[in-house]
């Protein structure tokens, strides 16, 4: 086999799962659908159910908040009163309570405004913010699954810039996959896999997109998504709540280069989902977890075209056309300095 040109098969030692990679069909033809761009937005927009103010569902209005501002999900998935226990009139047939909390997690008072966009300081206050959610709602729940959904193309019902946080009493499937992945791991080689990992890259070199002296962001060997990146401390955190103020201030710094990268690439916006793992719970336990974020974005060749995980990947495995260290490559030679640094917003503010 001659890598990375032969169609090949990657694993991903975090889930056990493989992705088949067959670089070059990034060229063939394109007929299919194309991604608008999404309108400029106002520094503030009256309807918005997540500006400061704004009038929500439930008939309750927000307050006029400077910083960040939680409140608890009016369309909660989960909820703190369900009943735990589970049933199974058939062995086929079982249902197990799941109660739990969602809460949305406003980044900033600006509606025009995102993670990309806004200066470290703003970013660090979100860094805080994830920090003490995941602290307070760890000690009430078994897993705490803050995430963000940015922009249309992944289903955010608002462009405010936010996000959310699932808190669940039992271990989501992803989080388990992991924590077994990695446990089996430390017993088999005596250092947890991601510190391994990020030693690996550091090393090898052609995947990484951005590092600073806390933190790396690489495009995974196993990525699944075109330009998905793995971002992760370099030294040992087993959870969010393990960060100290350095290593806090180093990721808001990483993340504001990192996002300003994806941006810059196709000169929009760049749709993802991207999300914390770390170990579940409070403490014990958990030698074997290394605290990571998964950032998985959609779009692929251009700006307007996005990635289908469709029939093959819906009924075999995940397959992808860009290899890593290419998609890797491109995102780290654009510019950390975001397109619209200097750009007035639509009301001028
Ligand atoms: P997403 O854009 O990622 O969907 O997050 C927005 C969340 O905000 C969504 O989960 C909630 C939705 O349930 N929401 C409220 O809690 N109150 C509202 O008034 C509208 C939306
Ligand atoms: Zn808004």
């Amino acid at each position: 086999m001659r890598l990375p040109d032969d169609p090949h098969l990657r694993l991903n030692p975090l889930t056990g799962r493989s992705v088949l990679v067959s670089q070059g069909r990034t060229t063939r033809p394109w007929l299919g659908r194309q991604e608008p761009p999404p309108p400029i937005r106002p520094s503030y927009d009256p309807q918005c159910y997540l500006c400061p103010g704004g009038e929500r569902a439930s008939g309750e209005r927000n307050p006029r908040y400077e910083g960040t501002f939680v409140f608890t999900n009016d369309f909660a998935a989960v909820r703190p009163d369900t009943v735990p226990g589970s049933t199974a009139p058939h062995p086929l047939l079982r249902a197990t309570g799941a109660p739990g909390t969602c809460r949305v997690l406003c980044f900033s008072p600006r509606h025009d405004l995102d993670l990309a966009q806004m200066p470290v300081s703003e970013i660090r206050r979100v860094v805080d913010l994830w920090g003490e959610q995941i602290d307070e709602l760890s000690r009430r729940y078994r897993y705490v699954q803050v995430f963000e959904n940015r922009g249309e193309e992944m289903g955010a019902s608002n462009p405010h810039p936010h996000g959310q946080l699932w808190a669940t009493a039992h271990l989501p499937d992803e989080a388990a996959l992991e924590d077994g992945r990695q446990r089996a791991w430390l017993e088999s080689s005596r250092t947890p896999l991601l510190l391994e990992y990020a030693d690996v890259e550091l090393r090898d070199g052609s995947r990484i997109v951005v590092e600073n002296p806390y933190w790396l962001a690489v495009v995974p060997f196993w990525a699944v998504w075109p330009f998905e990146t793995l971002v992760m401390p370099r030294g040992h955190a087993r959870r969010f709540t393990d960060l100290g103020d350095a290593e806090r201030g180093s990721l808001a710094d990483l993340l504001r280069r990192l996002l300003a990268k994806y941006d810059n690439l196709f000169r929009r916006p760049f749709p993802y989902s991207m999300g914390w793992h770390g170990a579940p719970g409070h403490v014990g336990d958990d030698e074997h977890w290394q605290l990571h974020a998964h950032i998985y974005p959609p779009l692929l060749r251009s700006a307007t075209n996005r990635k289908f995980m469709v029939g093959y990947e819906m009924l075999a495995e995940a397959q992808r056309d860009l290899s890593a260290e290419e998609a890797a490559e491109r995102l780290r030679a654009q510019s950390d300095v975001h397109f619209l640094a200097d750009a007035p917003t639509a009301d001028g503010a």
